[in-house]
């Protein structure tokens, strides 16, 4: 049999060094599926329970190996359900190739079965490239243009390709008039920043006695160069979400997260400073930064597209992290006063001591702030966590300290839930020799994560480190948006909406054969963790947790807030005022002396 354009697609997907692929099968695919057979399934087709999982584990894929994420589904419903994993690649800026079947083209237009506008649908998301395969000639070109738009943009791209055209007997194109021929590969420049504008930003950066750093995703890379820096010129470091894994929490003068999910010091850090340096940043939140006017301020990016629309800055150095980073140091000149160092690290030893107690505060059955505590004093060296979007994300910002080469994500972004266990299973075909945690409400893991599990009982077999832990936030609510509700309107919780049928997560998880674990007393968490870090198979650890943590930063006491809320719930709106006080007062809660 000759090879047909489906053949080829995915000798080119392997010549592009493509191991994975995430997929879902489906009949605007078969020509693919037949062909993947013939290939001995090389790239791997990894089969997800829903189109959605197999975008985020792609995602999921991308974020922890470094590497394009690609996945494939049918017409239709298949690449229907791809968008919203495909957004939150769009909107983390995560390189992923979308491959999506079509109706054959001689039933296009004919509102055929399963056939929606693809150009159409995907047009927002994968605006970086979109493109309809023809005819074979037109291949090489259309899928070597959407993996290196993905790679260039860090963007969704998507590849469709009708079912007929898959089947065709593969013809290169031809030394032709309107053949566009096409090559594999990219020796990606590393993007030096300009002589005189690293200058212009050592004056602003010299000039500073406070100098605050803020660093995302984009600081990947540049661990070295950006603790040279911080060091020189005294600075205090501040993280967005998706950059808590750029620089290790130990460091002295990391301040952690920053944001509504952050903390006290990089709040005070970005309050009081006089300089501000971001790197690889695109933190949205801008009243978490500096006053306008109050900071002389530097931002260093790799895309010119995404700099100085946060802050006023007066430098904007296009750049490559590490390398603009290192272009800086020789015209530092350091910050010989300190004391603002000074004061930044010791209000952050007291900050940790304060994340401590409130993990300790008692909430029955399980203050779900320990449960993240136990997990960081125990993760290993090599861990890669995700979180959902949930209260866990608040914890996961700012319960767990990373340490070494920890990595971890979530959907920054998006903030879409139902991504850790996707994520997880992405990062174990990533990096199948790290264990990984996912941490996730209930409301996430029945949204789609049960379903995931059996994917996990599917593959794990596969990976060299066969460690995979979901940590269920058993709180029978969706949680966040209660906490969301009652601060911002004083609204009660509305039972229909919020609360969350019972299921028995770690009995869902033992009968597809997965360790697991109920846990309903706090004194378990540390057997917990380690039995779970330590098992033969992935585990499922169902936490009974206390929906009455707030997942906001508190100042008032634990027992004051949810007296207040409770009270509100069972319709004392008297109640409303204590709650707002002691909860959602942004001026107050980062009150100094409060946390402490
Ligand atoms: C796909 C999607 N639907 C809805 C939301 C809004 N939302 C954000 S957090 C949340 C509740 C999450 O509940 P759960 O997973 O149980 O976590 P918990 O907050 O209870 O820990 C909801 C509904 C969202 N972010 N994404
Ligand atoms: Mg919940």
């Amino acid at each position: 049999m000759s090879q047909t354009t489906a053949d080829f697609l995915l000798s080119r997907l392997r010549e592009w060094g493509v191991q994975k692929v995430f997929g879902y099968p489906g009949d605007g695919i078969n020509g693919l599926l037949a062909a993947w057979g013939r290939a001995d399934n090389q790239p791997q087709f990894i089969q997800a329970r829903h189109e959605e999982m197999c975008a985020l584990q792609a995602v999921g894929y991308a974020k922890f190996s470094g590497r394009v994420g690609v996945c494939a589904a049918t017409s239709g419903p298949g690449g229907i359900h791809l968008l919203n994993g495909l957004y939150d690649a769009k909107l983390d800026h995560v390189p992923v190739v979308a491959i999506v079947g079509q109706t054959d083209r001689s039933a296009m237009g004919g509102s055929y079965q399963q056939e929606v506008d693809l150009l159409a649908l995907f047009k927002d998301v994968a605006s970086a490239y979109v493109q309809v395969v023809n005819v074979p000639e037109q291949l090489p070109n259309v899928i070597d243009r959407a993996i290196r738009t993905a790679l260039a943009e860090r963007a969704p791209t998507a590849v469709i390709i009708p079912a007929d055209v898959q089947q065709l007997p593969y013809n290169p194109p031809t030394h032709e008039f309107k053949m566009v021929p096409s090559s594999i590969g990219t020796d990606w420049p590393t993007v030096t920043p300009d002589d005189a504008a690293v200058r212009r930003a050592a004056e602003v950066l010299n000039s500073g006695e406070k100098v605050a750093i803020l660093i995302g995703q984009g600081a990947h890379g540049a661990r070295t160069e950006l603790i040279e820096v911080a060091d020189i010129l005294g600075a205090g470091v501040a993280k967005a979400l998706l950059g808590k894994d750029a620089l290790p929490d130990d460091l002295p003068f990391v301040t952690g997260s920053i944001g509504l999910l952050g903390t006290r010091p990089s709040y005070e850090l970005m309050r009081d400073c006089d300089t501000l340096l971001i790197v690889g940043s695109s933190f949205p939140y801008s009243q978490f930064l500096p006053q306008y006017g109050q900071a002389r301020a530097v931002q260093i990016d790799v895309d010119a597209r995404y700099i100085g629309m946060r802050y006023p800055t007066e430098v904007n150095l296009v750049g490559d992290a590490a390398t603009t980073l290192r272009a800086l140091l020789p015209h530092l000149t350091g910050q010989q006063n300190r004391s603002w160092r000074h004061t930044i690290e010791s209000d952050l030893a007291s900050w940790w001591d304060t994340m401590h107690s409130e993990a300790m505060v008692e909430a029955e059955p399980v203050n779900p702030m320990r449960l993240f505590s136990e997990l960081s004093a125990q993760l290993p060296a090599d861990a890669i966590v995700t979180a959902d979007s949930g209260s866990a994300a608040n914890w996961y910002a700012r319960q767990l300290r990373f340490t070494g080469d920890m990595r971890g994500s979530l959907s920054g972004t998006l903030a879409t839930m139902g991504c850790a266990v996707p994520y997880a299973i992405g990062a174990k075909f990533a990096q199948p020799d790290r264990p990984v945690i996912a941490m996730a409400g209930d409301g996430a893991i029945q949204m789609n994560g049960l379903a995931e599990l059996i994917t996990i009982k599917r593959y794990w077999l596969e990976w060299a480190d066969p460690r995979l832990v979901i940590a269920v936030l058993h709180n029978n609510d969706l949680n966040q948006v209660t906490w969301e509700m009652r601060g911002m309107g004083g609204a009660p919780k509305f039972v229909e909406s919020q609360q969350l049928p019972d299921v028995d997560y770690a009995a869902f998880a033992a009968s597809l054969g997965l360790a697991a674990r109920t846990v309903t007393d706090p004194e378990q968490l540390a057997a917990a963790w380690t039995e779970a870090l330590s098992a033969d198979r992935p585990m499922v650890l169902d936490v009974h947790t206390n929906a009455d943590v707030p997942p906001v930063p508190q100042h008032a006491t634990f027992d004051q807030v949810k007296d207040s809320a409770l009270a509100l719930d069972k319709g004392n709106t008297d109640s409303w005022g204590i709650l707002k006080e002691g909860l959602m007062t942004k001026a107050q809660e980062f009150l100094p002396g409060k946390h402490r």
